[in-house]
Formats: C-alpha cells, structure tokens, sequence
C-alpha cells in the first residue's frame, strides 16, 4: 500500500513537476508531504487548489511515509534516504547517489519495468541524458542487438537546476550589452552564444563525470555490460531540452525504414522524421511533453550495421520528474494501489 506520500525537494524545477504530474496523472494517494532543506522549509507551494507547506527533511519526519520521491543533490540523498528506508518507506530517487549500487535498481519503465520489484527500500531514475537515449534504444535493442553506440548530447542549462537557466538569460542580456557582464557561476563558462564541451568533472581516461554516468547507466538498465558507449556531453544555450546525436551499432542489420517503424511503435517515443518539410525534433517543440522525440533516422554511411538518429526530450520531464512519477506509478500497480 502507498497512500501517504512524501516529495522531498519540492521547492526545486524538478519537485514542482513532479506535483504537476502528480496532479495530471491522477496518481492515488491519500496523503502528501512536501519536505525540503533548512533553506526551503517553511516555504508554501500551490498544488492544484492547495497551498502547501514544505516542512523541514529530518528523520522523523518519514514517520507514516510508504513511498517518497525526491529530486534533492547526491549529498543530500546519501543523508536522508535511510531515514525513509527504516521508517518503512520505499523511496524513488533521481539523484545520481544510488544508481550504481548493486541492491539499487535503476528503472526506466519503458525499458526494465520489471526489475522494480527487486528494491530493498531505494528504486534510482537514470541521469536524463541516459534515460532519453535507453528509452530510444530499447526497441533496436530488443529487435535486433546493439553492440555499440556513439553519443554526442546537447544539454539544456535546466540540467543544471533553476541557477542554469537563469545563469543563460543573465549572460544573454549582457552579451547584448543590455546587462552588465557578470562572471559565470553555474557554469564553467559564459554559456551565452556558447557550447561548453564539458559537463562535470573529469571521471576516467580524459571522460567526465556526465559522460560516465551515460556508459554505466545504460549498461545497467540493459543489464549488459557488453553495449559499448562513447559519449561527448556539451551544454548548450538551450532552457529546456536536452538533444543528442545518436549513432548505433547493430547485432544484426537493420534498415532505416525498419528502424522508424520500431520506434514509431515504442512506449513513450514520438517519431518527427520528414526532413523534406523540416520535420525534426527540437528543443522547443519537447519542452513541456513528456515523450521521448527522435528524428533523421538514417543508416549509417559509414558501417555495415549503423543506424543514426536524433533525439530529443524535456530533461526535466522524462528525464527527471516523469521518469520517477512513471516508478511509483509501477510500485502502485505492483502492490495494489489504495484510491
Ligand atoms: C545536467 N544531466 O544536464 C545533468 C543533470 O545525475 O541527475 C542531472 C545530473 C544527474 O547537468
């Protein structure tokens, strides 16, 4: 049974679509806490015709809690997750603290739905730059192998919480000089009529961290360890909206036309391919939907097996708050949901 539910992080850009989705999925549940740090505690929020109250994350504070989702910084997750855990919640987590950890499984629905079940207390939603990319994956997957995949994303400044998005217009309007010029602080660098080709830190063999993230996540959420991923993560001047250019290498051939029809029948996938009439994907166009958009589907000119694609989605939806909704949702559906 999940009936009294806790959303920790509830102040920050995911936590308030988690509560959109909450609201627009129609999710069953009887009660719902707002938790949050020091800092946002004591803040109120509006949630359908409420306003609520975000209290204070402490340990007590998961008394009674079955099912928490929270959008909160690794450290924060490392901290508060036991609280849940043995107060005899199960908690959803979109942070990137768990998802590496072998008793944590890492859900994307539309992908290994069936592993939720193997929880000890902590479910991890992938990193939205690899949840976009497994989410177009699966269907190829399933039909015909992948053994390797080349990945270069375009990643929106949402990714880097509500200082990113801010942070562009702040630079923005100074590089038009209607602003005066401040230095960055979210990014490494002025991201404004920029690409930075690096997100995180430097992790392993010249790849950052946000690179990394995209070999393991995908592998595990496969669960096989043979798929070969190399990724190049870039931020772009973009609000909303991560893109990437996506190449995969096949088992068994497979041609662009069959490729469209598998991913045109994919749970969550929205094919926009007519390159003659400039239908694509694109950033604007995604932000606010929950799908995963692909488009330019094409062989590869290169190699035998390749298909190459370009995919798009909001990083803040299916990415992050959608994803973790869509868990609950599955833990609900296990269990016997209590309306
Ligand atoms: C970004 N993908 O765009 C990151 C944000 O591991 O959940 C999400 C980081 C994570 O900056």
């Amino acid at each position: 049974m999940y009936e009294n539910l806790a959303l920790v992080g509830a102040s920050g850009a995911v936590g308030r679509i988690v509560l959109d989705q909450l609201l627009q999925r129609q999710v069953p549940f009887r009660n719902l806490k707002l938790l949050a740090s020091k800092r946002s505690a004591g803040t109120t929020v509006t949630f359908g015709n409420e306003t609520k109250t975000i209290e204070l994350l402490e340990p007590d504070a998961f008394n009674g809690v079955d099912l928490v989702i929270a959008s909160t910084p690794d450290e924060v997750s490392a901290e508060f997750a036991s609280w849940a855990v043995e107060r005899g919640a199960v908690v959803v987590d979109e942070s990137g603290y768990w998802r590496m950890d072998p008793k944590v499984p890492l859900i994307v629905p539309e992908v290994n739905a069936d592993a939720v079940s193997n929880h000890q207390g902590i479910i991890a939603s992938p990193n939205c730059s690899t949840t976009q990319m497994v989410v177009a994956m699966a269907p190829i997957y399933r039909a015909v192998g992948i053994r390797r995949v080349v990945v270069s994303t375009y990643q929106a400044t949402s990714g880097a919480g509500l200082a990113g998005p801010a942070e562009l217009q702040r630079t923005s309007k100074a590089a038009l000089g209607t602003a005066e010029a401040s230095p960055p602080q979210t990014f490494q660098h002025d991201i404004a009529f920029n690409l930075i080709p690096q997100i995180g830190s430097e992790k392993h063999q010249g790849y950052t961290s946000e690179e990394m993230k995209m070999v393991y996540e995908t592998r595990k959420i496969f669960g096989d360890d043979s798929i070969q991923v190399c990724p190049t993560c870039v931020r772009v001047p973009v609000m909303i909206g991560h893109s990437e250019s996506i190449l995969i290498e096949t088992e068994k051939p497979l041609s662009a036309e069959e490729a469209r029809e598998l991913l045109a029948a994919a749970p969550g996938v929205t094919v926009v391919d007519d390159l003659n009439n400039q239908q694509y994907p694109m950033p604007r166009d995604c932000d606010g939907h929950d799908d995963v958009f692909v488009g330019r589907i094409r062989k590869d000119l290169s190699s035998e097996n390749g298909i190459a694609f370009w995919c798009v989605s909001d990083n803040l939806r299916k990415g992050a708050a959608t994803n973790a909704v869509q868990i609950a949702e599955l833990l609900m559906k296990n269990v016997g949901a209590t309306a």
